[in-house]
């Protein structure tokens, strides 16, 4: 008895001060300081901000920053000194400090007491010692987030609003359109010093449909514009299969990106490098290193402008080390000898002069280029006639920006002039190629092809929609959900999103979502011979279904039975099977579908209570 009674209370002695370092280590009070040698970390400890100095340097420079806890190679992904880093001298008495003021700022000063960084927010002077700003408080979140709240919970600061080189989970990158400022990551000088590199990663000021990388004030790379999907994904297999979500929100308030991961991913980020390139890692258990799986410019000739006014950078062959510089229909290289030596500055010039009267031919696959007109409010139709009526038009390109938020939803762009920065891209993840409508002699008038990429219903404009990847007209099957349904709009995106990740060929195919307002739509892969019970059930057509015919279909379905309960990742229980769940594709191969609906267990999960009674 005594023995029990002893053991239970250091166990509850044990949990309270663990409990009690947890609720003060991840934040800053009034009165509280930290100091070399102390740290905080976040509630999770996934991260943690203390000082650092720089791995290879014998410089005595020290540096405050957050790092991922975890990692055996120290990551930094935020230093706050990187103008004026601190230069104590390792044997001194005093140190520097960082330390919440009374005016809610958190400054770093050195063991001399001089100011090397401030958050610098005015939030108006305190009234009295015992004010509101006076409880301000600084916390390290789990994301990485250093933030910096009120006493009534506002964020005062954040530092994911002034981002160090690492684009991270939960962080926004982008523009607000009202202000036209919008968080950039900035490279380090190299891979051991945080001071300000060159190199800065963020939205287009002057064209926020589209991101730029910069090497001081000059582009170094340009992404095409943005076309309108809302969640594009990018899977790196090897070390288990894991994905990164990218989504683009566009309101009339700010249009920006950001992403998460599936559950169990390893830490991943993007890296705007001390080299140039923006470097999309993700860190391997198994090597004990960050491996880059994608990176931005992906090829030589993707660099800003490389291939000169009217010349393309062609990745559209699969062979990477093949991609150069070409002319675009019906132009030829300035200078022949120039270009066949390599040298592809002085661009292409028309092969025949064009005339206002002359029509435009369709260029497909191409990375929109530089310098438009964003044109707002256009139908397709008028997007296309406002260019031909315009002699000094060259060039035009339509997108309906399907998942835009904002009341006008059309993206009608115009080029006057040199079209510059162009590339052939291959359909491939994250390559987003359209068509370009050219001015050209000889050209007839008005398009040949449509721009039509991907054609959601009239009703499912300014919705939002998970296009992952999918291009070319298909036909759907599309679910509609019943209104009364309490889900609410994050819980059904994340089953999306989930669901979206199951592959298996007698799982039914889940292409895309549309939620608007109490709408929720879900949008199938189109499968011709309806479902199970149309055939099964009709004394007409259950003739067709043979006893072969049956095995094979009892037999597929069992396989997408044991898919989702064991060899998926998710390990789902439908809780719903019948004939009417069972859809077949144009050889008969059976299909599960709503397994969306269903459970989904723990991992090492293998029993489960339900409270209700559901489905058949
Ligand atoms: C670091 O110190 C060593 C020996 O003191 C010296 O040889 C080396 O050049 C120094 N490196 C840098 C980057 O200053
Ligand atoms: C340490 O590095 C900083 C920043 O690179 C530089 O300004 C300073 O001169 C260096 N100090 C020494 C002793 O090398
Ligand atoms: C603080 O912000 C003000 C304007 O908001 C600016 O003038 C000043 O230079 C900033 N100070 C520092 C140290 O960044
Ligand atoms: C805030 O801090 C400053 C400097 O540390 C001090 O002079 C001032 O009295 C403080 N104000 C209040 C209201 O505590
Ligand atoms: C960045 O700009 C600097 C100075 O203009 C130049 O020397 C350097 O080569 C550029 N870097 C890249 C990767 O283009
Ligand atoms: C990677 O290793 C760490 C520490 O050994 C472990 O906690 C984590 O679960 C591993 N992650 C993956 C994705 O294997
Ligand atoms: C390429 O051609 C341009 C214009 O003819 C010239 O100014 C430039 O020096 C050339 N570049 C190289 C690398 O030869
Ligand atoms: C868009 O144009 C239509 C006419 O074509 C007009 O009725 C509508 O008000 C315009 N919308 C906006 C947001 O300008
Ligand atoms: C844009 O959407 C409208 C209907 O909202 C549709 O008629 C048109 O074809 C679409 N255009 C493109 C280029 O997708
Ligand atoms: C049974 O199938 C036939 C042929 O496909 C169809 O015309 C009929 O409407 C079906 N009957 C029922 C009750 O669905
Ligand atoms: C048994 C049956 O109805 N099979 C049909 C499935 O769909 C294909 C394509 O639509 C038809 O050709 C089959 O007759």
């Amino acid at each position: 008895m005594m023995n029990r009674q002893g053991s239970i209370s250091i166990g509850v002695l044990l949990f309270l001060l663990s409990w009690r370092m947890c609720a003060s280590d991840d934040r800053l009070v009034l009165g509280k300081a930290l100091s070399p040698g102390t740290t905080l970390v976040s509630d999770g400890g996934a991260f943690t901000m203390g000082f650092f100095s720089p791995s290879d340097s014998n410089n005595s420079s020290l540096y405050l920053g957050i790092w991922y806890s975890s990692l055996p190679k120290l990551t930094v992904v935020w230093v706050a000194d990187q103008s004026s880093p601190i230069t104590d001298h390792p044997s001194s008495s005093l140190a520097s400090t960082l330390s919440l003021n009374n005016d809610s700022n958190l400054v770093l000063s050195d063991a001399t007491g001089r100011v090397l960084w401030t958050t610098n927010i005015t939030v108006g002077a305190p009234a009295s010692p015992s004010s509101v700003l006076s409880s301000s408080v600084a916390v390290l979140l789990n994301t990485g987030n250093l933030v910096i709240r009120s006493r009534e919970g506002t964020t005062l600061w954040q530092s994911f609003d002034h981002p160090g080189n690492a684009f991270l989970p939960g962080m926004k990158l982008g523009m607000n359109y009202r202000t036209h400022s919008g968080a950039r990551i900035v490279s380090w000088k190299s891979a051991s010093d945080p001071l300000l590199g060159s190199f800065a990663f963020g939205a287009d000021p002057a064209r926020p449909l589209q991101m730029i990388i910069w090497n001081g004030s000059r582009v170094y790379w340009r992404s095409s514009p943005w076309t309108g999907y809302m969640v594009d994904s990018n899977y790196q297999k090897g070390g288990g299969e894991s994905a990164i979500y990218t989504a683009v929100v566009n309101t009339d308030e700010e249009i920006y990106a950001s992403f998460t991961l599936s559950d169990g991913a390893p830490p991943m980020q993007y890296l705007m490098s001390y080299s140039g390139d923006v470097e999309l890692q993700s860190w391997s258990n198994d090597s004990s290193k960050w491996v880059t799986f994608a990176k931005y410019p992906p090829r030589e000739c993707s660099t800003f402008n490389y291939c000169g006014a009217f010349g393309y950078c062609d990745s559209s062959s699969t062979d990477a080390a093949s991609s150069t510089c070409r002319c675009i229909e019906g132009f030829e290289p300035t200078s022949g000898a120039e270009w066949s030596n390599g040298n592809f500055s002085q661009g292409c010039r028309r092969k025949e002069p064009v005339r206002c009267a002359d029509g435009f031919v369709g260029l497909p696959g191409m990375k929109m280029p530089d310098g438009y007109t964003f044109v707002p409010n256009r139908s397709f139709e008028e997007c296309a006639t406002g260019c031909i009526r315009d002699c000094s038009c060259v060039a035009y390109a339509y997108a309906n920006l399907s998942s835009s938020a904002k009341k006008d939803s059309t993206r009608c762009l115009v080029w006057s002039g040199e079209l510059i920065d162009m590339e052939k891209v291959a359909g491939s993840w994250g390559d987003f190629g359209e068509t370009l409508y050219l001015r050209l002699a000889g050209a007839g008038r008005g398009p040949k092809t449509s721009a039509v990429k991907y054609a959601l219903p009239t009703h499912m404009r300014h919705s939002t929609a998970i296009l992952q990847g999918l291009f070319g007209c298909k036909e759907l099957a599309v679910k509609r959900l019943s209104i009364g349904s309490k889900q609410g709009i994050v819980e059904f995106r994340n089953e999306v999103l989930l669901i979206a990740k199951l592959q298996h060929r007698n799982l039914v195919r889940l292409v895309g979502c549309c939620m608007e307002r109490d709408e929720k739509l879900l949008m199938y892969e189109y499968l011709p011979n309806k479902s199970l019970d149309a055939t099964l059930f009709n004394n007409t057509r259950k003739s067709v279904l043979d006893w072969t015919l049956r095995f094979k279909i009892v037999k597929g379905i069992s396989r997408g039975l044991l898919y989702l309960h064991q060899d998926s990742r998710l390990t789902i229980i439908h809780r719903d099977l019948k004939a009417s769940n069972i859809l077949l594709d144009s050889e008969m191969n059976p299909k599960i579908s709503d397994f969306g609906m269903a459970r989904i267990f723990g991992d090492n999960q293998e029993q489960a209570n339900t409270k209700q009674v559901v489905g058949t």
